[in-house]
């Protein structure tokens, strides 16, 4: 294992900073390798600091230019000060201003954090710990400060200067250059700073908050690309009024300003009032972007507007709360979203997306809870568990409160905790109060890692008429957690009738309205009243991120699929069959089950139900879902040949069907994002897709690439043909085709590389290398190397997983050559490795080797050694 040792943060160390920061003065006079940074920071002694208290600043990578406290430089025995650490030895007792210029290098920064360059333009990434690498700071979210930040830079190369706040001043200065100074009267942490200069273009709009205040809001974005960032705005205008009418919040500052950068670790930052995006969640237009980048936009600009409340006004006391901002803040977008679009449908791609990443999460090595007791490296920990399943944690305090108690809570958490950093037991608190209901079992939500089991059993007495439902449930260990308390899991739920519709009943008093709760390690639930024996439809809207195992036979479950009242779990009924029969035909290369794929044909031709709706239930689950069911002794190649089987059956048993269904969909309307159209053009664009695979043929799909007028019609027909027939001449033409008419535009070229990296087949790892070798790929952008690695190792089963485990080989050098210079990018890239024991035996060797690999090189940095330290451990 790597020698280096790295210390370990632990919530318990939790301390306050002897001293506080009210304000924070900050001068930046930008230059793209020398860039100085002039610090003036008001200190004040806590009433408890005993004098000369030592003050002991964080850093990283900086230089120290200068030092002085009240205006007197300091002497060279007062302080000492390295790259990443100053320490004033004997601070005055009371109040004081201490000043520091640093030095930093924006042109050489490729970690993507603190101050750097993207495409020319100077922008900041400061959340979890960059600040430190622009200024010497109490870099750590519950020191909050008031900032007022002037900028000089050359005016033509950085005509746009802006940082958080509202504008206070500018003007010319000498030698061509020029300033802004901004203020921001909201105090924050320094994870919130940020500044941009550069040579930017602007779409600019009006909001009028709801108590009558004008906001300016302006989207910067390169050059030309104004028109691409319409769409951005709108979203920003309906996520401000959304926030009023469902949380009632309003916005604070006279500007919000939003700007989209090339280079960028993650989807998008929230500082305050000057929100920082990966422009792949800003840019979009009908030709570029595709149905699901509009509706990727649109969660990301509306859950970063939503942190303005949920993060910046009220924020963390420390980085184990992680999941206070950002589960709830994942919670608010997905409200948002089910708001603006189909609630059943947004639903469901919720289930899908923790089904798909965070279940794995809870199974594997890294498993960890919802609030971590402990980290080496903090970016590692922003993860889906934290996101997710901390937005589903939250998702159950509103179905155990209902709407009025849970909006009570809200009111009373913004009321009480504005201008603070935050625990979540404030938070919990809050609803704790407001409803009267004991919460202290339900914090296991946020200390046990793992996803709870539930076995449930039913009992229908014919005689009494009446229906007992047991549920147990169970917990596995996971890594530091052997010993599991039983938790509090919501099972939404509804006793199904012969005829479908749900039937009334009485219940005894641990249900609530159509909730049974679950606190109890094994729990029976009694109603009595039955007119006849129902199925119990289980867990609906996903109550609880648990697995459930039901006692309902496939009968059982298909009626469910074709009737459930609850949409989620009539999606979830058919999944589960979908799921049972994959693992079937993997595990013992069995034919698919003949009722199912005729009831795939039913839901897909029900024009009664939702387009959108018919496509989850004619996608089915992927190779790495089937995987998770399986468990064990996986053999990627045979998950595929029963994923293929199971769609070739479909494809043929409905061939005429599907083709008079894509012939009837109406498809006149010029192209909107809205989400009834794209529903219908993912309709038209599946079974496109069962089409081609029945017909063994490219023609169709390089029929409807040609005619495409959009970029999800594009990019379907392009996957069909790379994906099933990729030797074919029409994929090579059509590949060429969409190369030449966007070479220009990298962000729509990473399209173009990811359809390739996930086609299926051993073949695919010297595609990738290939691609890596076009002038289009560069391995300094997370953008091109999120496109066409990552999505090549969790997108290609089993082209990653060929068995001679040279495509592992690649990853591993791919992440130790990108690790010396983004190490957050090169620790994503690792989690993809994540499941590596559910692998038959083969392949585990071999992805061992590359991961020992990994853990044998030198140098590495925190975020790398931390996550493969941790993958590697028994
Ligand atoms: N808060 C940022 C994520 C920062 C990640 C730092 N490694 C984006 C978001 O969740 O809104
Ligand atoms: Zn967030």
């Amino acid at each position: 294992m790597n020698a280096v040792a790295h210390p370990v943060f632990r919530l318990e160390d939790y301390r306050q900073t002897p001293y506080t920061i009210p304000r924070t003065e900050l001068c930046f006079n930008l230059h793209p390798e020398k860039t100085q940074v002039q610090a003036k920071l008001a200190f004040t002694p806590r009433q408890d600091t005993p004098a000369a208290t030592p003050l002991v600043l964080d850093g990283d990578e900086l230089i120290l230019v200068s030092v002085a406290i009240d205006g007197k430089p300091l002497p060279q025995n007062a302080y000492s000060a390295t790259a990443d650490r100053l320490e004033i030895f004997n601070p005055p007792a009371a109040p004081f201003t201490l000043e520091t210029t640093t030095q930093i290098n924006p042109q050489a920064n490729r970690q993507l954090m603190g101050l750097y360059r993207s495409n020319g333009i100077f922008c900041t990434q400061c959340e979890a710990e960059g600040f430190r690498r622009i200024t010497y700071f109490y870099d750590r979210p519950d020191v909050l400060s008031v900032y007022t930040v002037r900028i000089e830079a050359e005016a033509k190369s950085c005509p746009v200067l802006l940082a958080n706040g509202n504008p206070r001043e500018s003007g010319a200065l000498e030698d061509g250059r020029h300033y802004a100074v901004w203020h921001d009267p909201f105090p924050k942490p320094s994870y919130l700073f940020a500044l941009v200069g550069g040579d930017l273009e602007a779409v600019h709009d009006t909001f009028t908050t709801a108590g009558g205040k004008k906001v300016a809001l302006a989207i910067y974005v390169e050059k030309s690309k104004g028109n691409r960032a319409l769409y951005a705005m709108d979203a920003l205008k309906r996520s401000m009024r959304w926030d009023e009418e469902a949380f009632g919040r309003e916005y604070d500052l006279d500007v919000f300003n939003i700007v989209a950068v090339s280079d960028f670790n993650m989807g998008a930052m929230e500082n305050k009032g000057l929100n920082i995006f990966n422009d792949k969640y800003v840019l979009a237009d009908p030709q570029t972007a595709t149905d699901a980048d509009y509706a990727g936009i649109e969660r990301v600009i509306a859950h970063e507007y939503f942190h303005n409340w949920t993060g910046d006004r009220i924020t963390c006391r420390d980085w184990f709360q992680l999941c206070l901002k950002e589960g709830l803040t994942v919670y608010r977008d997905q409200e948002f979203s089910s708001d603006q679009r189909s609630r059943p449908v947004v639903r469901i791609g919720e289930v899908r997306m923790l089904a798909a990443a965070q279940f794995p999460e809870d199974a594997g090595p890294l498993a960890h809870p919802v609030r971590p007791r402990q980290y080496a490296e903090i970016n590692n920990f922003y993860t889906t568990t934290i996101y997710e399943k901390g937005a589903e944690v939250v998702r159950m305090v509103h179905t155990l409160l209902g709407d009025t108690l849970f909006r009570a809570g809200m009111d009373l958490y913004f009321q009480r905790h504005d201008g603070e950093a935050c625990t979540i037991e404030d938070f919990i608190a809050c609803f704790a109060e407001t409803s009267g209901r004991d919460f202290s079992q339900f914090m296991l939500w946020y200390e046990q890692a793992g996803t709870p089991h539930i076995k449930a059993e039913f009992d229908f007495d014919e005689k009494g008429n009446s229906l007992t439902i047991t549920l147990e449930q169970s917990l596995k260990s996971t890594p530091g957690q052997t010993e599991k308390q039983p938790m509090v899991l919501p099972v939404r739920f509804g006793l199904v009738g012969a005829d479908g519709r749900d039937m009334a009943f009485q219940a005894d008093n641990h249900v609530e309205g159509d909730v049974m709760v679950l606190s109890g390690k094994r729990q029976s639930f009694c109603f009595t009243g039955l007119k006849s024996r129902p199925v119990p439809s289980l867990l609906r809207g996903f109550s609880a991120p648990v697995t459930i195992e039901l006692p309902l036979s496939d009968k059982d479950m298909a009626f469910l699929a074709r009737h459930d009242s609850d949409p989620v779990n009539r999606w979830q009924a058919l999944n589960r069959l979908l799921l049972k029969t994959c693992a079937q035909m993997a595990q013992t290369a069995s034919a698919p089950d003949e009722q199912l794929v005729d009831l795939i044909g039913e839901i897909a031709g029900d024009e009664t139900l939702d387009p959108a709706f018919r496509v989850m239930c004619l996608s089915i689950p992927s190779e790495a879902e089937i995987a998770r069911v399986i468990d064990h002794d996986v053999d990627p190649e045979r998950i595929f040949a029963a994923w293929q089987g199971l769609l070739a059956a479909i494809a043929q048993k409905h061939q005429v069907h599907f083709l008079a269904l894509w012939q009837n969909i109406d498809r006149k309307a010029p192209y909107s994002p809205d989400a009834a159209s794209a529903g219908k053009r993912a309709l038209a664009n599946i079974l496109l897709d069962y089409l081609a695979r029945a017909e063994n043929a490219p023609q169709r799909a390089a029929d409807a690439y040609g005619k495409a007028d959009n970029m999800t019609d594009r990019i379907a027909a392009l996957r069909i043909l790379a994906h099933q027939f990729p030797h074919a001449e029409q994929t090579k033409a059509a590949l060429q085709d969409f190369a030449t008419r966007f070479a220009a535009d990298p962000l729509v070229m990473d399209k173009w590389f990811a359809v390739q990296a996930t086609r299926a087949g051993a073949d695919t790892l010297e595609q990738v290398q290939a691609l890596t070798e076009h002038p289009l790929f560069s391995y300094d952008n997370p953008n091109r190397v999120r496109a066409l690695i990552a999505t090549f190792a969790a997108g290609s089963q089993t082209g990653f997983n060929r068995a001679d485990g040279k495509a592992y080989d690649f990853l591993a050098e791919t992440i130790l050559m990108i690790d010396k210079q983004n190490p957050q990018l090169a620790s994503r890239l690792l989690t993809t490795m994540r499941s590596w024991r559910s692998l038959e035996k083969n392949r585990k060797g071999k992805i061992k080797t590359a991961l020992e690999k990994i853990a044998h090189a030198d140098r590495l940095s925190r975020d790398v050694n931390d996550i493969v330290t941790r993958m590697l451990h028994e």
